[in-house]
């Protein structure tokens, strides 16, 4: 049997499915993953280097105009196959949970519900001081990569940042429970398009295969695997994905 085979084997029996997601599952949409070399006014950035507060708090408009550019990005683009089955699978079992690491809203868009989103999003911006939640005005004001001055907090008047999890931040308490509890408790965790290098959504994977769960990599690269119950699926998500749904 080979291990597709054996991934539908696995939800077919399974109870509960985590489905793990990072930036590889919206590539196929033309979503650049985290990793992707940036472009234009940002090509001398590492995104590592961008996606702190630090980042923010040294050059606001460069940081700002960089998610406004994302933001376009997003709202241009569409859910492709791997969205699609995802929400499909849902369906198919008793309980699916879903926990995305990206900032788009491609789950939601393809259907999937309540996804456990563990790096916020960038459509829920807040401010940067008091943390009053802000709302878009308008659809991303910007012709090309630029910078942009980010608009002030109505309450405070402090700067507004993205909804994001940056590097050295916290993730939101309740989600980061919600999804070590799946973790533990699932009988199988299906990890789509992350590179499994920042954490602590990378332990997920690890703490289900602890438990005892089966746990299956879907990626165009090799992932790195260090328990007996622990499998890859070397191929795009879009590819690979709607094969357990059809
Ligand atoms: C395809 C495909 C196709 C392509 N189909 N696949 C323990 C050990 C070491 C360090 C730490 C640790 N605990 C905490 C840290 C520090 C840090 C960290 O992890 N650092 C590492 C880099 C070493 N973590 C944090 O700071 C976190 N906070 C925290 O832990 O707070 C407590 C604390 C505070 C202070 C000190 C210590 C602890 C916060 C992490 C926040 C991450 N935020 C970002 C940015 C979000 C906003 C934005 O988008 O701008 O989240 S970083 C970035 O990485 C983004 C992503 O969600 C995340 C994961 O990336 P992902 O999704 O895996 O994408 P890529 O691009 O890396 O990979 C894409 C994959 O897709 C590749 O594998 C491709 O092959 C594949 N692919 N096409 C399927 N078609
Ligand atoms: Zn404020």
């Amino acid at each position: 049997m080979n291990t597709i085979e054996q991934l539908k084997n696995s939800i077919a029996k399974a109870k509960h499915l985590v489905v793990l997601t990072g930036a590889g599952v919206s590539a196929e949409s033309g979503v650049p993953t985290f990793r992707d070399a940036l472009t234009g006014l940002w090509e001398n950035f590492d995104a590592m280097a961008l996606a702190t507060p630090e980042a923010y708090l040294r050059d606001p408009a460069l940081v700002w105009g960089w998610y406004e550019w994302r933001r376009k990005l997003i709202l241009n683009v569409q859910p492709n196959p791997a969205h699609l089955a995802i929400a499909t699978l849902a369906k198919r079992v008793p309980k699916l949970t879903l926990i995305t690491q990206n900032v788009d809203d491609l789950h939601e868009r393809a259907g999937s519900k309540n996804a456990l989103r563990l790096h916020g999003s960038l459509f829920h911006p807040r401010c940067f001081d008091c943390e009053n939640a802000y709302q878009f005005k308008q659809a991303p004001m910007l012709e090309k990569e630029q910078k942009i001055t980010p608009p002030e907090c109505a309450q405070c008047g402090g700067m507004v940042r993205p909804g994001v999890v940056w590097f050295g931040e916290n993730l939101p308490e309740q989600t980061l429970q919600q999804a070590f509890a799946a973790a533990e408790n699932c009988d199988v965790l299906l990890s789509v398009g992350t590179s499994g290098v920042v954490y602590p959504a990378a332990m997920l994977p690890e703490v289900a295969a602890q438990q005892d769960a089966q746990v299956f990599h879907i990626n165009p690269q090799p992932s790195a695997m260090r328990f007996a119950n622990e499998q890859q699926i070397i191929g795009k998500a879009g590819l690979v994905l709607p094969e357990l749904v059809e």
